[in-house]
């Protein structure tokens, strides 16, 4: 009797105090297809869950709390290229950091096992690390969250508490680096560039979570109630510099970077993310909005504003519904434009409309008297040929509420 307590017991603390394991199987993929904004399909590379599945993008998220120990099973099915994964901003050991030099690469048809102890609570990512730019660029990326040890809606351990969390993965794509004769030519550990003629990358669709433009509307979005804290996971894995900027009654803090607890939080409403880098950032509102976080891509090399994407914010309770009745939500596109621009927007009754366009710099371009507009969807086509290149803002106004958003002109 006292034996099989004795046995018992030994195995309840064993149970307590064994680290849980999380297990993640990858497969690595250079023929994946991905639908972009305009309905055309892509090749992509990619890490997918299963073979009968193309590699999303961003990969899929790797989830552990902090103290786990963590398994990665990839197993390379890609024919032409090994890959690795490389685990940015972990502390791990060199053998498991898949850099190929310093560590091993996995070939095709090969497994390759990765483990690590989940270090700090906070947000990082993983990515190929074989012909960086190319292979990351095509599509093997993804995020990783460490979760505090106890796995609650805290930062980290003893951080700050929040109710619901919103993860903001920014990249580009340059449609012409997703070509065959791109993907498919035979290049080298590291040093793509010295058998690959790479053209100047020119991204042309700006994703956030891997959507750009409307397939952005309703599926990243802020959808949350007054008093909520909301915690914002910010990553940038793109070659662009990001700004994202947070309406400013959302009274954004900065609470964290690549990682790691900041000494103080920082109240600023726009957050400058580079490549690589990861903030977290709460928000809050005493006050329902209907309104937008703006993400804007600049070029690394000439600074120049290369795109605007919007994620909707949309803290309401059902009672609240009545006070945004006068609220224009309209849309742009395309944006950038190169010529004419639509404006679409969906009234919920007759409403007396006025338009305004203001250059960044302050010159107004066009002001329209307030016009009807019945009930419904409308269309409306402005010509901006005679728009200089540069950033515009565009309001609508009912009288009470004026709603903006801006666009670039090509
Ligand atoms: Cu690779």
């Amino acid at each position: 009797m006292m034996r099989k307590l004795i046995g018992t017991c030994l195995l309840l603390m064993i149970f307590l105090f064994a680290e849980a394991q999380t297990n993640v199987f990858l497969i690595g993929r250079t023929l994946g297809e991905k639908v972009i904004a305009n309905g055309d399909t892509l090749r992509v590379y990619g890490f997918a869950p299963s073979l009968s599945t193309h590699p999303p993008i961003p990969a899929p998220l790797i989830e552990a709390n902090q103290g786990d120990s963590v398994h990665i099973d990839f197993w390379n099915v890609s024919q032409l290229h090994h890959h690795t994964i490389h685990l940015h901003g972990l502390d791990v050991d060199q053998a498991n950091d898949g850099v190929p030099m310093l560590s091993f690469s996995v070939d095709h048809m090969e497994h390759g096992w990765y483990h690590f102890e989940a270090p700090h609570a906070g947000t990082y990512l993983y990515h190929c690390h074989v012909g960086s730019t190319l292979h990351l660029q095509a599509g093997m990326y993804g995020p990783i969250i460490i979760r505090p040890s106890d796995g609650s809606n805290t930062t980290w351990d003893g951080g700050y508490a929040f109710d619901t969390e919103t993860l903001l993965f920014m990249s580009e794509l340059d449609t012409f680096w997703h070509t065959d004769s791109i993907l498919d030519h035979e290049h080298i550990d590291g040093a793509v560039h010295d058998t690959l003629l790479v053209p100047k990358y020119n991204p042309d669709y700006f994703l956030i979570n891997g959507l750009s433009d409307q397939q952005l509307e309703d599926s990243v979005e802020l959808n949350s109630k007054t008093n909520y804290v909301n915690y914002f996971r910010l990553v940038n894995i793109g070659y662009c510099t990001n700004k994202v900027i947070f309406p400013s009654s959302l009274g954004a803090r900065i609470v964290d970077s690549d990682g790691r607890p900041l000494p103080i939080e920082e109240f600023s409403d726009t957050i400058e993310v580079y490549p690589g880098e990861r903030y977290g950032v709460l928000v809050e509102s005493s006050v329902p909005i209907l309104d937008s976080i703006e993400v804007h891509y600049f070029d690394m090399m000439t600074s120049e504003l290369k795109n605007i994407q919007h994620v909707k914010v949309d803290i309401r309770v059902p009672n609240q519904v009545e006070e945004f009745e006068n609220v224009i939500d309209f849309s742009i596109a395309p944006n950038p434009v190169d010529q004419d621009v639509r404006i679409s927007f969906d009234l919920l009754k007759e409403t007396n409309l006025s338009l305004r366009i203001v250059s960044i710099d302050g010159k107004l371009m066009l002001s329209e008297f307030p016009r009807v507009y019945e009930q419904g969807k409308h269309t409306l086509v402005l010509s901006t040929n005679e728009y200089a290149s540069g950033q515009y803002i565009l309001s609508l106004s009912d009288g009470n509420n004026v709603t903006s958003k801006s666009f670039i002109k090509k």
